[in-house]
């Protein structure tokens, strides 16, 4: 049963198919249950969100990627299943989020100059308040200038930069290098991750961390904080 509704909803986020009344890619579908009520019934059938997230809704992501890559899926059908994404995170963030945790440090996020892909972003930011870190949501296509006078002002311990494109991961690059032009790169921790980046790429660009995704994100911050010990 509860295979099932991860299958399906790893399905659905492939259709694009938000709730009960959108039809889906394939066409047909009306009536039977959407994201948004699979990742409800996910809840009522105790099934933790992070498996909702990892295995129905970044699953269902990674497919659409290909499709698109093989140009067999075209913006607005990346887009639909975005939006089916984006609602199914809005009913998660709830489990996710313990306002009441004391702040584990203060984290601020960002999507670079640029790129305006915001889906993982927002997942890491609700997985990160919710395991106790103040986090400041840049936002989207943010510039290295903004992020300088955010690491400035706001003085976070933890810098998370997020590029999911080949041409806009160098902007991650060009951060960095304006964080040490300011004489602030030592006051912060620089996390990176998206589809674009790497292990490697991280490393030629002295970031502190790649993360693969919020959950790695939450085991390097455990990380730090032991090293700081
Ligand atoms: C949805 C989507 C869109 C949506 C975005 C909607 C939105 N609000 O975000 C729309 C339709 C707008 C879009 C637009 C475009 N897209 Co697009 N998109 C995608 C798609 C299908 C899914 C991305 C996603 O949401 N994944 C699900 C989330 C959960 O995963 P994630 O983002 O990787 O995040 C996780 C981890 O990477 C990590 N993480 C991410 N960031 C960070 C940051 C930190 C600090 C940490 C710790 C961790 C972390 O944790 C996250 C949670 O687990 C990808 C395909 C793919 N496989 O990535 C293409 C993809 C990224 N897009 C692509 C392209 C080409 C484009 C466009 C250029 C298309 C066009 N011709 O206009 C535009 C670019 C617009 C721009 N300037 O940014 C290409 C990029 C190719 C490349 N190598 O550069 C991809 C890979 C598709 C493909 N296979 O060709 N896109």
């Amino acid at each position: 049963m509860k295979e099932d509704i991860i299958a399906l909803l790893k399905e659905n986020v492939i259709q694009g198919r938000r709730t009960k009344d959108d039809e889906g890619i394939d066409g047909n579908m009306v009536g039977t249950p959407g994201v948004l009520e699979l990742t409800q019934l996910a809840l009522e059938n105790n099934i933790a969100p992070n498996i909702t997230i990892e295995q129905g809704l970044t699953a269902g992501m990674q497919i659409v990627g290909d499709k698109f890559a093989a140009k067999e899926y075209f913006i607005p059908d990346m887009l639909a299943s975005a939006e089916a994404v984006s609602g199914a995170m809005d009913i998660l963030k709830p489990y996710l989020e313990k306002s009441d945790i004391a702040t584990k440090g203060k984290f601020a996020i960002a999507t670079v100059k640029g790129d305006i892909h915001d889906i993982g972003k927002n997942i890491v930011a609700i997985l990160l308040r919710g395991t106790g870190y103040e986090v400041n949501d840049l936002g989207i296509d943010v510039s290295s200038e903004k992020i300088v006078a955010v690491v400035r002002e706001y003085k976070p311990d933890f810098l998370g930069l997020s590029a999911l494109l080949t041409t806009t991961m160098v902007a991650m690059g060009e951060t960095i290098e304006a964080l040490k032009e300011n004489g602030l790169r030592d006051k912060v921790k620089v996390l990176i991750g998206g589809a674009a980046v790497s292990e490697e790429y991280a490393q030629e660009i002295e970031a502190d961390a790649y993360c693969a995704d919020g959950f790695h994100a939450i085991k390097v911050l455990e990380n730090f904080q032991k090293a700081k010990l």
